[in-house]
């Protein structure tokens, strides 16, 4: 017999024995004699006659087994959408959370950059590019002072009265330095030639004497009068120019640019208080 041969062996299966008396070869037994298939040789099974209906492939059954093959198919297939689906929200929760994470650490980073410790606000150590704000935003500091350059026009009285609700009063010039960062700023922030500042420097209280607003005379050996001021012009108003204003839009003439004015007219003005020196908030890489 070749390889090709299969051989099935005599299996016998024997029921319980429920009667010994039951003879041992009697009809419950089933013999399934030797059956031989040679290579070659048609199956008994594809040799059956067509009254045998167990091995009989119909079209039902191919439509069957089409059918479940199909089925298979679409499960496999709805498997693999809920898996991407699943993975594709796992995808965006993983950047929800990074997005999150990295939004935290701008947030730090802004936070670090405005409370740096007083003391190195005004240590030698403090690495070169970095420097620590002594004003509050809008202001701008020189030499050790604050100032504001106001975008709306007042009275003097009541652009003094502004300054101070912001802890500051109308600029006072004390020195040549002072004017010259002043007459500077001036020409950037003036927006025509008579769209001049006050200062707080005031004869009010008795003509020609010049007083600071924080009560100081004027120093005569550092005025800045502009040529022929001041000259109480009064043909406006009646009670003359008690108030101070300044700039040159197009540049003064060696700092000239102080005009009495009358108090009640309507100027921009500038603010002035002393830096915070300490203050904890920095920034890097301004000066
Ligand atoms: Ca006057
Ligand atoms: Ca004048």
């Amino acid at each position: 017999m070749s390889e090709a041969d299969v051989v099935y062996s005599d299996v016998k299966f024997t029921k319980p024995r429920e009667n010994a008396k039951r003879a041992v070869s009697s009809s419950a037994e089933t013999t399934y004699s030797e059956v031989t298939f040679s290579k070659g040789q048609p199956s008994p099974e594809l040799t059956a006659s067509p009254h045998q209906a167990g091995s009989k492939v119909t079209p039902e059954r191919v439509a069957v087994v089409v059918l479940s093959l199909l089925l298979a198919a679409a499960l496999i297939a709805l498997g693999f959408t809920f898996y991407e689906k699943s993975q594709t929200k796992e995808s965006l929760q993983k950047m929800t959370i990074e997005h999150k994470a990295l939004k935290r650490n701008i947030t730090e980073t802004r936070g670090q950059e405005k409370s740096c410790k007083p003391e190195q606000c005004t240590s030698p150590t403090v690495p070169t590019g970095e420097s620590c704000l002594k004003c509050e935003p809008f202001w701008d500091q020189h030499g050790g002072k604050c100032y504001y350059f106001s975008a709306a026009a007042s009275t003097w009285q009541w652009s003094r009265d502004l300054c101070r609700s912001k802890g500051a009063d109308l600029v006072k010039i004390d020195s040549r330095e002072e004017q010259v960062f002043l007459e500077l700023k001036l020409r950037d922030e003036m927006n025509d030639p008579e769209d001049k500042f006050w200062i707080g420097l005031t004869d009010s209280e008795e003509e020609g004497t010049w007083f600071w607003t924080e009560g100081s005379p004027l120093n005569t050996s550092l005025t800045f009068w502009s040529l022929r001021e001041p000259d109480n012009w009064n043909k406006i108003d009646p009670d003359g120019e008690d108030c101070v204003r300044m700039g040159e839009k197009a540049g003064a003439h060696d700092l000239k640019c102080w005009f009495d004015r009358s108090c009640k007219q309507d100027q921009r003005y500038i603010c002035e208080k002393a830096a915070e020196t300490g203050r904890p908030q920095c920034v890097f890489g301004s000066s």
